[in-house]
Order: C-alpha cells, then structure tokens, then sequence
C-alpha cells in the first residue's frame, strides 16, 4: 500500500454510531468512483454492518481472550483492545495488499479503549499519522442538553490531543432529531456565547464556575464551527464529511510542506 493512502478514524462513545457510519461512507466513497476499504479495529465486534476488508477478529477474539486468560467481558474488551497494537503488524501487512485512496477504521464500541489506553495512540502513529484524521461522532441523544453536546466536544478535544491527528465533528443519526433540536445545537456549534449561556441555565450556581471555566477553554480552543450532521440512514450529509476529510488531509499536506 502506497504512502498516500488517507486514514479516516472514526470514534465516539458506545453506540454513537461508529460501524453504522463506516458502513455508509464506505458506501458513499463507492458511489462516487472512489477506492476504499475498511478495517475494523473492534475485536469486541459481534456483528458489523459491513464486510471488513481487513478485520482485527482475525487475530483477535474475545471468546479466546476470556478463555486463555480467566478475564470476564469487561476484562476481555481491555485485553484485547491492547491486543490491537501487538497485531499491528500483520494489520498492516493485510493493508498492503490492497491499492485503495481511502482506509475508514472502525474503532472499539467503548471510545477509552481506543483513546485512553496506549494502543489507538499505537496504531494511529504507526498506520501513517501524517495522513490520518478522525470523524468524531457526537450522540443525538446526549448532544440534546448543553452540558452533553459541550461534554462530548471535550471528549472530541480529548482525543485530538491524545491521537494528534486532525479532527472532524460530526453529528450522528441526524434523523432522529427534531428541527427543534437541530437548530438549537447548530446554534451551540456555531456561538460560543449561547453554548456558555445554555450550561449556565442547566448548571446549579455552587458548580457553574466549573461548567463556564470547561466551556470557555472549549471556545479558545477555535470551538468546533461546522459541526457536520450526518444521518447513516438517509444518507445525508456525507458529502459534508468527505468535504471535511479532504481539507483536513490538505491541512496536514500544508503542514507537511512547510
Ligand atoms: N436512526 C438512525 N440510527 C442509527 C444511525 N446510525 C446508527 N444507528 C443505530 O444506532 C445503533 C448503534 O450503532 P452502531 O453503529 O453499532 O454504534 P457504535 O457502537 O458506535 O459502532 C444501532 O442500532 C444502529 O442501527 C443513523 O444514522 N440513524
Ligand atoms: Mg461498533
């Protein structure tokens, strides 16, 4: 696999909706003429929406884990998540022998596992971390009150700053938003001000100095302007994405050239 092969990481909490997005960008890259596969780095993955075209459960299986070493599921998913990394190298020989522009990298159900232990860190670095980015997927569900949409940008800031790679918010399942909701949390996405405000009124006054000092660092971090709604079902908003993804491999191009 040549060197300009472009990795899309795509991440968020359980359930936010991770192998349902690889699934359909997979199929939307298709449709638009362009070569991609998918790896899955779930090892706890019973079922997937897909077909990997490389799959970690080759190497790695919790039912083995839980066997070899007397750990029980959660014991087992920790286990093997730091497995990932030991595996790398088979990974990515599997990876060469397809000719693809894009790689989308499902990740593990529970993002720690992928963002917290060495081993996400591990593979992004030696995958090709001058050509990686990562679609972090917001939860509709939990992105509905301000101090949910803010936590789950700082658990998008979080990863960035463990992964060092560019990072893409995205929306998920913005079909099962209301408009109602749509716009409020376009209008959090988009002003500081009326995010800082929205915590302020769900905060009780002994902690808000906490939720404001957490919102403003979010806001000097550059925010996240244009939070990406996608729905995996209606297939919206994936031209977007890729537009997303494309400009943040430019930016690392740029950066690479200076
Ligand atoms: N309505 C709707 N449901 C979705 C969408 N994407 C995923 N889901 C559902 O959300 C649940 C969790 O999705 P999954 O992709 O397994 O999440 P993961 O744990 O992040 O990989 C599944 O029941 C999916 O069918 C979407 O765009 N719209
Ligand atoms: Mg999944």
């Amino acid at each position: 696999m040549s060197k300009e092969n472009l990795y899309c990481y795509v991440v968020g909490t359980a359930g936010a909706g991770k192998s349902t997005l690889t699934a359909a960008y997979d199929r939307a890259l298709k449709q638009r003429g362009l070569d991609v596969i998918t790896l899955n780095l779930d090892p706890g993955a019973e079922r997937l929406p897909y077909t990997p075209d490389v799959d970690i459960r080759d190497w790695i299986k919790i039912s083995e884990v839980m066997e070899e070493h007397g750990l029980g599921p959660n014991g087992a998913q920790v286990a093997a998540a730091d497995m990932v990394a030991l595996n790398l190298t088979e990974v990515q020989e599997e990876l060469g022998t397809f000719r693809s522009d894009y790689v989308i990298v499902d990740t593990p159900g529970q993002v720690e596992l992928f963002v917290f232990r060495e081993s996400g860190r591990f593979v992004v670095q030696h995958l090709n971390p001058e050509r990686s980015m990562v679609a972090y997927l917001l939860d509709p569900f939990l992105a509905r009150t301000a101090s949910g949409f803010a936590s789950q940008l700082m658990l998008g800031a979080t990863t960035q700053f463990r992964l060092q790679v560019p990072l893409a918010p995205v929306l998920s399942k913005a079909d099962v938003l209301s408009m109602e909701d749509l716009d409020l949390i376009t209008s959090w996405s988009h002003d500081a001000d009326a995010l800082e405000d929205a915590v302020i009124a769900e905060t009780p006054s002994m902690h808000q100095q906490l939720s404001v000092e957490l919102v403003r660092a979010l806001a000097t971090l550059g925010g996240y302007p244009g939070l990406i709604h996608v729905s995996s079902q209606s297939g919206e908003g994936f031209d977007d994405l890729n537009a997303a993804v494309q400009s943040s491999f430019f930016a690392s191009e740029d950066l690479l050239s200076d």
